[in-house]
């Protein structure tokens, strides 16, 4: 079974970002205006620091790729860090004073240091950079397969969009999104959203919010129910949760599930011989409570992934911490950093869930090559078209 797997490396600071993806077919065209694109999408969204003016993130592919197509072998990219001065103690000195809410306290005690740098250069969500990359790059995959993604902000602290996303007609929402300063796509929500930031900033405080993403176009039966390390669930919560300052996952109707009865959380299942040649092979749905994952597997409805960001643990003011050297009462330190990095963290989540997907259609489908992967792909749903594909055993004598 082809594992589609990736891997970073890098610090905030250091000469650059780097991502090594495995398990991509050969034949892959790679569209690259559309990953820098991501990376560009992925530096904006109003509220963001200084970092964002220095750096222009494009990658730079080292291996994998020949005539702008993927060979099968082990793709490396690289991100460079303009801002590159990690060994630069007067620029980039010692951090004694955790920030609440980061990984300082926590990583320096892990690695037996009281410089919270050490620690907190690797968990800086510059990292962000590299992991939105191999999801662009999944998606150059996904694209072959007509599956698409929509990431966008569904709240910043109590400004909430509360609008539907149509599966048939979500295209005008992206261009809303495109012209949204916080890629909300809502303009009046919008408004709202950037007032908080605002006023976070002015009292040099930090916001965070809920981002979403929904996937359309799949297959029914991408993940499996056999082993919970499989369920497509589980995994896709594993990977928004491991976006930095992420707090909550939430799928479908998510936690408010548990406060209905079950006739009104589970979505009604029909069939529509018209659309039998679409993913859904014809079975529709009223509704989308379970965010098209059933039994930890696809439905054929879009899969809907909501997550929680808490807000960025850097204060301007500083929070009530220790210095990790005398153990005496001091502020947090102040790093540069972000009065609002959710519009940045829907674009994350967004590639992030495609890098899941396209990792459960190369375990379903396989294929050294992309020819055969679609191959695979096609002669699935017409066997799953035909279904029943044997007369049905009841009532037949098991000779
Ligand atoms: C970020 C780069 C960082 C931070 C931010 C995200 O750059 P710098 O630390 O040089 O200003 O702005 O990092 C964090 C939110 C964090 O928690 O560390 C980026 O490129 O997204």
């Amino acid at each position: 079974m082809p594992d589609l797997t990736y891997h970073t490396a890098g610090e905030s600071h250091g000469p650059a970002l780097i991502t090594l993806i495995q398990g991509l077919p050969a034949g892959v065209e790679l569209d690259l205006d559309f990953i820098n694109t991501e990376l560009l999408r992925r530096q904006g969204g109003y509220g963001r620091g200084g970092r964002q003016r220095i750096e222009t993130d494009s990658i730079e592919i080292l291996s994998g790729v020949r005539r702008g197509k993927t060979i099968g072998s082990p793709l490396a990219l690289r991100i460079a860090n303009k801002d590159s001065r990690l060994d630069d103690l007067s620029r980039t000195p010692p951090v004694y004073r955790p920030r609440p809410g980061h990984a300082d306290l926590a990583g320096s005690v892990k690695w037996l240091t009281t410089d919270c740098r050490e620690t907190l250069e690797r968990a800086s969500a510059r990292e962000t950079a590299a992991r939105t990359a191999a999801g662009a790059i999944a998606r150059c995959l996904l694209r072959v397969f007509d599956i698409e993604v929509f990431g966008f902000v569904r709240s910043i602290r109590d400004a909430h969009w509360d609008g539907d996303v149509p599966a048939d007609d979500w295209l005008p929402l992206r261009d809303k999104r495109d012209a949204s300063e916080v890629y909300c796509p809502c303009e009046k929500t919008s408004a709202a959203m950037i007032e908080h930031i605002r006023q976070a900033k002015v009292d040099k405080d930090t916001v965070g919010g809920l981002v979403e993403a929904h996937v359309f176009h799949l297959p029914i039966g991408l993940g499996s129910s056999m082993d919970w390390r499989d369920k497509l669930d589980s995994r896709l919560a594993g990977a928004v949760m491991g976006i930095q300052a992420f707090k909550a996952v939430e799928i479908g109707l998510g936690k408010e599930c548990a406060a209905r009865p079950g006739s009104q959380v589970h979505d009604p299942i029909r069939f529509d011989r018209d659309l039998t040649e679409t993913p859904s092979l014809g079975f529709t749905r009223d509704s989308n409570n379970a965010g098209g994952l059933e039994g930890g597997m696809t439905n054929g409805m879009p899969v809907v992934v909501r997550g929680a960001m808490k807000p960025i643990s850097t204060l301007l003011r500083g929070l009530p911490s220790v210095n990790l050297n005398t153990k005496d009462p001091e502020d947090s330190q102040y790093e540069r950093s972000d009065v609002c990095a959710v519009s940045a963290a829907s674009v994350v989540m967004e590639n992030v869930v495609a890098f899941e997907i396209a990792r459960a259609m190369r375990e379903k489908f396989a294929g050294d090559s992309l020819l055969e992967m679609y191959e695979n792909h096609q002669s699935f749903l017409e066997k799953a078209r035909q279904l029943p594909l044997e007369p049905p055993l009841e009532g037949k004598e098991l000779a």
